[in-house]
């Protein structure tokens, strides 16, 4: 509520626009307190009403050109690779969401300074609201996939915010200093307050009128275009209803014992809902299968575009392959393993008929990430395919549904191109630059050979004399795991592990190590893995950039 000063004393504020003489009649009816809030509330509201009107005008142009998501998408698209290692290793895969929060706050601080602003000079609060908006704009304009119509919500937003702050701030003046005839009310003070009371209720419901309709169309717009981008392009029906194709080429049963069956150990298969997700997308990209086509071209004889309904009629192999992250550290969990179900890559490239110079494969995503893959591997590895399905399902949204790219043994951000749409044949030296080729990751990423300790879980207490399984999971994309060997403290032998077995040589594989402790406390556990060329895992540590982290995994327990 706002506090009415008293009019016959002297110590109320004078800061406003219309400073006293020599009067003793404050004419500030709202103390300086209130009103700063008033002010800050003033610029919120705005910057409210501006994502709102943006939000619903999104539901229009496209969910990624709302104003929040633009300038989120924006500022991941220039974000410094010393920062992204930083949030990401601060905020783990939380990342998307710390950027979410730390751009809303920032935001409002500055939507809070805008209010205050406007209300002493109010054109240049509203160039705020324009500078605001324009950053919007600048984002929606420079994203790899935008159209002209894109600029609409931050544009139009931002004209509303506008709008808000030439209606508000008025009033708010209004109420607080409400025009105050000095003259008058030295003649006839009791009548003047009366007076100044009835004008008072008038310029307050004025002024909560106007902000109450603000504050509906923020909340309105805001909720509306919210639920409304929700739903348009929703594609979880198509999903619900999507029949796969048997595979021609089923995979091969999981061998007996491929799963140790050890509590804390990462299970052989990676349930849907709890694989790792990495990408640069704030809102994952929702591609209808009705209207998806890919389409080969560059450096081929013969361009081909391909609907889904084609592919899903393309014999079809499934197969057990383990992704894995770049960005994945020693000890790291951004990896997974699925049976993927897809149509086998190298098959559509022959009928596409790729020129002898071509050596890049140069694919786009519906959100115009892009993914530059050595065409070597394409051709050559083993079950490099186009998946539509993973574990039995339709590819969730989040993996790429309906059609990404797999090819074993090379670190996603060169090979797994999620909700892909365009393939092109070129060359590394000539042709495009993939997205994080530009951020200096490296172009060719094969993956290490690597193992992780899942149990006992780090500074676990052990009993001395009795038994635990030391057990985790050790991966060589291709190449296959042929040894995973522990050791105790730094100066201790490499004992060898016990392997569980594997369907092929593109997955994860389970080791188990049995220990009962001999001596009393702090241990150091330590594994290595061997791959089957009889490379051994290095101990030397690497960052995962540019080309993926190496060192080994230790973890220290107490016995007692
Ligand atoms: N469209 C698109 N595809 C993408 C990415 C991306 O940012 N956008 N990230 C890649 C990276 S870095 C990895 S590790 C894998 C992760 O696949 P997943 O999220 O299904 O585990 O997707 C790849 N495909
Ligand atoms: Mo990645």
């Amino acid at each position: 509520m706002p506090t009415r000063t008293d009019p016959r004393s002297s110590s109320a504020d004078t800061g406003g626009k219309h400073p006293q003489s020599t009067d003793k009649l404050p004419p500030a009816r709202i103390g300086p307190r209130l009103r700063l809030l008033l002010k800050m509330a003033l610029g919120l509201l705005a910057a409210g009403v501006a994502l709102g009107v943006g939000e619903l005008v999104a539901v229009v142009t496209g969910p990624t050109s709302a104003p929040l998501t633009a300038v989120g998408q924006g500022f991941v698209r220039i974000t410094p690779e010393w920062l992204k290692e930083f949030a990401t290793s601060t905020f783990y895969v939380y990342d998307k969401l710390a950027l979410e929060v730390g751009m809303v706050l920032v935001l409002a601080l500055f939507a809070a300074a805008v209010g205050v602003v406007a209300y002493r000079w109010l054109t240049v609060g509203m160039i705020g609201v324009g500078v605001f908006g324009l950053v919007g704009v600048v984002a929606a304009m420079t994203a790899p996939d935008a159209s002209q119509l894109d600029i609409a919500p931050s544009a139009i937003g931002a004209a509303a915010g506008a709008i808000v702050l030439r209606m508000l701030v008025p009033r708010l003046v209004e109420l607080a200093e409400p025009e105050f005839d000095v003259e008058q009310a030295r003649t006839n003070v009791r009548m003047m307050l009366k007076m100044r009371d009835r004008r008072f209720d008038e310029d307050r419901r004025r002024f909560l009128y106007a902000a109450g309709a603000s504050l509906g169309v923020a909340v309105v717009g805001g909720g509306l275009g919210g639920v409304l981008l929700n739903t348009r392009g929703d594609v979880s029906k198509d999903i619900a209803t999507l029949k796969l194709p048997m595979p021609a080429s089923k995979a091969p049963r999981l061998p007996d014992g491929v799963d140790l069956n050890i509590p804390g150990l990462a299970s052989f298969t990676t349930p849907n809902p709890s694989f790792y997700r990495i990408d640069t997308a704030l809102v994952t990209p929702r591609v209808d299968p009705a209207t998806w086509e890919l389409r080969i071209h560059g450096m081929v004889d013969r361009e081909l575009k391909i609907s889904f309904a084609e592919l899903l009629k393309r014999p079809m192999i499934e197969r057990d392959i383990t992704l894995t992250c770049v960005s994945n550290e020693v000890g790291g969990n951004l990896i997974g393993e699925a049976k993927w179900l897809g149509a086998p890559l190298a098959d559509l490239l022959k009928e596409a008929g790729v020129h002898p110079g071509a050596d890049q494969v140069f694919t786009t995503s519906a959100d115009g990430w892009t993914c530059g893959t050595p065409l070597e591997a394409v051709m050559t590895t083993p079950n490099a395919m186009l998946a539509v399905g993973m574990n039995g399902d339709p590819l969730p949204v989040a993996h790429g549904f309906p059609v990404r790219m797999i090819v074993p043994g090379l670190y996603g951000y060169v090979s797994g191109t999620k909700w892909i749409v365009d393939m092109e044949l070129t060359t590394f030296a000539a042709g495009p630059q993939a997205y994080w080729i530009q951020r200096e990751w490296a172009p060719a990423a094969p993956i290490k050979t690597m193992c992780r300790i899942d149990v006992p879980p780090a500074n676990d207490e052990l009993q001395l004399g009795q038994s635990v399984k030391v057990a985790g999971v050790a991966w060589a994309q291709n190449r296959g795991i042929s040894m995973v060997e522990v050791r105790l403290g730094e100066q201790g032998e490499w004992q060898p592990a016990r392997l569980a077995p594997v369907p092929n040589n593109q997955t994860w594989r389970q080791w188990v190590w049995d220990w009962t402790p001999g001596a009393r406390g702090q241990q150091t556990l330590w594994a290595r893995a061997t791959d089957a060329t009889g490379e051994v895992q290095t101990i030397q540590i690497a960052d995962s950039f540019p080309g993926g982290a190496t060192g080994l995994p230790s973890l220290q327990v107490l016995v007692r």
